[in-house]
């Protein structure tokens, strides 16, 4: 089945297309300057350098849908690229330069908000930090937070299906949008823009869309789903002697209340260190100044029930842990400044590791109950292909949700670690499979992860998705190379 046929297409095609473009969106919706384009050809792990004949900027959602109508009678393909956050290279160009980048930057309004639906309509274009402002101008919340969220835009979070901190909570993207408005292939426009919690009619496109990163359609806008807001908030850090222990002190706050857990942070030793070394303004929050403990937890603790004693409440907790030795110290913040500043730790994993040399991210899940035994075996055949490389496991322990990020060994060459990075995936990855996990929990397929695609999700689940993939894009002009492998 073809998979990609104008992924080869000249640069030339895209390019004689381009007075009509600029005739149906302007001048400002057309970039050509090579200056202007380069950022949008990058990704931001800077796995990728792209090139394109121009990013076009539609103004309306009609103005985008005729773009598409133009380019799918062409054969010239579209990479979506939302806030260009991806982990993995999921909305970058190809280096043939035949490929237009579409941006939905110009197409960010809050269309609506019902607090009694509990809903918002945006167009795609937006920020999540303002799609989240806009819930909380109306005493709302949209629970979804992620690192990247004053970038990513709307589109790009739903179509990759992004996770975050509140999984735990509120679940992924795919759970916080009702319904969506789509460019199809062809250039036609879906409106599923239903803000129902009940629409049993038929195949379920919309989830379709979600976690499809642009190789579908287009969406355009969505109907999000809020929540009340938490009246009252803590954040707790805690200091942990083993990951049993971490896996216990869930439980417990699991069982007291379930809602009341916002969010599930894991950090190891070796991770806080790193950030306490190479982020200014960073504090160890625990233990001596020389000394940390083996293991920690974030916790976010919110509920909207009035009069609720959160810091009691989470007080004797933390007493009866320490009790049964699963705590060895913690910290509940007595002010927003020092709940940022916790945050902070969890926050600058991402950037301290970046800093730190070359790295290998392994975004991958297994089940809750199994993450001990993952960390550790992990850990080990790591350690045995490359000796003295830094596992740095982090994130969000409470889904399930790991990422098990190797940093080089120190004073290594970086090109000649880097160059490892597909055996260290690969020794990872089977430990993750192993335990029933999954090679990308939360940062999707992008163009990284297409090579896993046939090695792990070969056979019926694969050959349904390239025919889905058929059925909705024949001509296969959305997002070429991205999520399935080439046939
Ligand atoms: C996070 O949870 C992000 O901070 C980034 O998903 C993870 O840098 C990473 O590997
Ligand atoms: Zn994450």
């Amino acid at each position: 089945m073809p998979n990609t046929p104008t992924e080869h297409a000249p640069a030339g095609k895209a390019e004689a297309l381009l007075p009509e473009l600029r005739t149906l969106l302007g001048d400002a919706g057309v970039l050509t300057d090579p200056a202007d384009c380069a950022p949008f050809c990058t990704d931001w792990r800077s796995l990728y350098n792209g090139r394109t004949p121009a990013v076009l900027r539609p103004a309306s959602t009609e103005q985008l849908a005729a773009v598409v109508r133009l380019c799918q009678a062409h054969g010239v393909a579209l990479v979506p690229q939302g806030g260009n956050t991806s982990m993995v290279g999921g909305a970058v160009p190809s280096e043939q330069g035949n490929q237009f980048v579409l941006t939905l930057g110009r197409m960010n309004r809050v269309r609506s908000v019902d607090t009694l639906d509990m809903t918002m309509e945006v167009d795609a274009g937006i920020t999540l930090a303002a799609a989240q402002q806009a819930a909380a101008d109306a005493g709302c919340l949209f629970p979804l937070s992620i690192g990247s969220e004053g970038t990513a835009q709307i589109g790009g979070v739903l179509s990759t299906n992004a996770g975050g901190n509140n999984t735990v909570r509120y679940g992924n993207a795919r759970d916080l949008a009702l319904g969506l408005e789509v460019v199809m292939a062809d250039g036609t426009v879906w409106n599923g823009m239903r803000r129902l919690r009940k629409d049993n009619t038929g195949y379920c496109l919309r989830q379709l869309f979600m976690g499809s990163e642009g190789t579908l359609g287009i969406i355009t806008g969505a109907v999000l789903k809020m929540v009340p807001r938490p009246q009252t908030s803590e954040a707790v850090f805690c200091a942990l002697p083993s990951l049993p222990a971490v896996l216990d002190l869930f439980q417990r706050f699991q069982r007291y209340d379930a809602s009341a857990v916002q969010a599930f942070e894991y950090m190891s030793s070796p991770g806080l260190e790193l950030v306490l070394s190479l982020i200014p303004g960073t504090v160890r929050p625990l233990g001596t100044a020389d000394a940390g403990y083996p293991h920690y937890a974030l916790i976010e603790l919110g509920t909207s029930r009035a009069g609720a004693d959160l810091r009691g409440d989470a007080e004797r907790l933390l007493e009866e842990a320490m009790e049964a030795g699963v705590v060895d110290d913690a910290v509940v913040s007595q002010s927003v400044a020092q709940r940022r500043a916790l945050w902070k730790l969890r926050e600058e994993h991402s950037e301290s590791q970046r800093i730190a040399g070359g790295s290998v991210k392994n975004d991958v899940s297994v089940p809750v109950s199994r993450i001990p035994e993952f960390i550790e075996r992990a850990t080990a055949a790591c350690a045995a292909l490359v000796p003295g490389v830094r596992a740095m496991p982090f994130g969000h322990i409470g889904d399930g949700n790991i990422h098990f990020n190797l940093v080089q060994p120190e004073g290594a060459d970086r090109a000649a670690f880097m160059a490892q990075s597909d055996a260290i995936m690969h020794t990872v990855d089977n430990v993750v499979e192993s335990l029933g996990g999954s090679f990308s929990a939360e940062h999707g397929i992008g163009r990284l992860k297409t090579g896993l695609m046939e090695e792990r999700r070969g056979g019926p689940e694969l050959e349904a998705m390239r025919r889905i993939k058929q059925a909705l894009d024949p001509l296969g002009i959305l997002n070429p190379g991205k999520v399935l492998p080439a046939a």
